[in-house]
């Protein structure tokens, strides 16, 4: 979902910063993990003609944003006429492209989009990802409803379980946090055995995308948990520092904004992510590597 544009003005041009390729490893307390989420369900692509919604425009986004930063995509697709759809083939066909010309971490969304039902949802894992979205709970969307109900939330942790596929739990508000914990006590720790959280923060019908909304969910996290946040719209720059602020790690990317500053449209998601890694990096946390955010979130090597 994307909201109103930022309330920023545009960044100053930043310094020139070596890519990630280019530095040494660091370790994942000192760095940050920047997830791109390209595309969304909600956005036209008449509206917005930089998103990304065939599979070579997403393939060329994924090359991008990983020169800029990012470790993990975070992924919804779109039909022939550019439509959300959770096609098995397709999402089949994107999860095998991505992997064959990036080293990013494959996250499906299993949100798909609001109009989708729980069975096409729960069959996104049998494209077999590295990794996929779980969001705890149910929650108002603008004039939609996102609705997961408590058996949807353990039926798909199941599956994530038993398919061997990292979920990443989205947290809309913070019953959603009570949830989580509900869920890891009644069905225990996830594949890979880490869990990571994504605060979505900003959403019409969620929490709020400001600094003490942060600290509070974030306070609320299992311990250990580690935890990204994306704030929506015009809350995105907000939330990028109270994130870095607070140790937190990154979600940046089209589905979330597409406004780069007051009145000036995103131009790809690759200037998003090379905002974050820049913000990152003055904030003496430079992006993972896709190894490094493997390491981090328990995701199994390249299969
Ligand atoms: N498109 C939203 C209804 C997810 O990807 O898991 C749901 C969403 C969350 O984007
Ligand atoms: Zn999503």
């Amino acid at each position: 979902m994307t909201n109103d544009a930022p309330a920023s003005r545009p960044a100053a041009e930043p310094a020139a910063q070596p890519g990630p390729a280019a530095r040494p490893a660091a370790s994942a307390q000192h760095g940050t993990l920047i997830t791109v989420a390209p595309t969304g369900a909600e956005s036209l692509k008449s509206a917005v003609p930089a998103l990304p919604v065939t599979l070579d425009e997403l393939v060329t986004t994924g090359k991008e944003c990983q020169a800029a930063g990012a470790a993990v995509i975070h992924v919804h697709i779109r039909d022939g006429q550019a439509q959300p759809t959770l096609d098995l083939a397709r999402l089949t066909d994107t999860v095998a492209a991505l992997r064959e010309s990036t080293g990013l971490i494959v996250q499906l969304s299993t949100g798909g989009a609001v109009t989708d039902g729980f069975e096409a949802r729960l069959a996104v894992l049998d494209a077999a990802p590295d990794a996929c979205s779980l969001t705890c709970g149910t929650v108002n969307f603008g004039d939609e409803v996102f609705s997961n109900p408590w058996p949807f939330i353990r039926d798909l942790y199941a599956r994530t379980k038993e398919r061997g596929v990292v979920p990443e739990f989205e947290l809309f508000d913070l019953g959603q946090v009570a949830t989580l914990h509900r869920l890891l006590g009644d069905l225990g720790a996830p594949h890979g055995g880490h869990v990571h959280c994504d605060l979505v923060m900003g959403v019409p019908g969620g929490m709020p995308g400001n600094a003490a909304t942060l600290v509070q969910a974030v306070s609320a996290l299992p311990p250990g948990a580690t935890w990204s946040a994306t704030g929506i719209g015009r809350t995105s720059l907000p939330v990028i520092f109270a994130a870095l602020s607070a140790g937190g790690h990154l979600r940046v990317g089209m589905e979330d904004t597409v406004s780069f500053a007051r009145g000036r449209p995103v131009t790809s998601n690759a200037e998003l992510v090379e905002r974050a890694a820049t913000l990152a990096g003055l904030a003496q946390r430079p992006p993972l590597r896709p190894d490094e955010a493997r390491t981090l979130l328990g995701v199994n090597g390249r299969r």
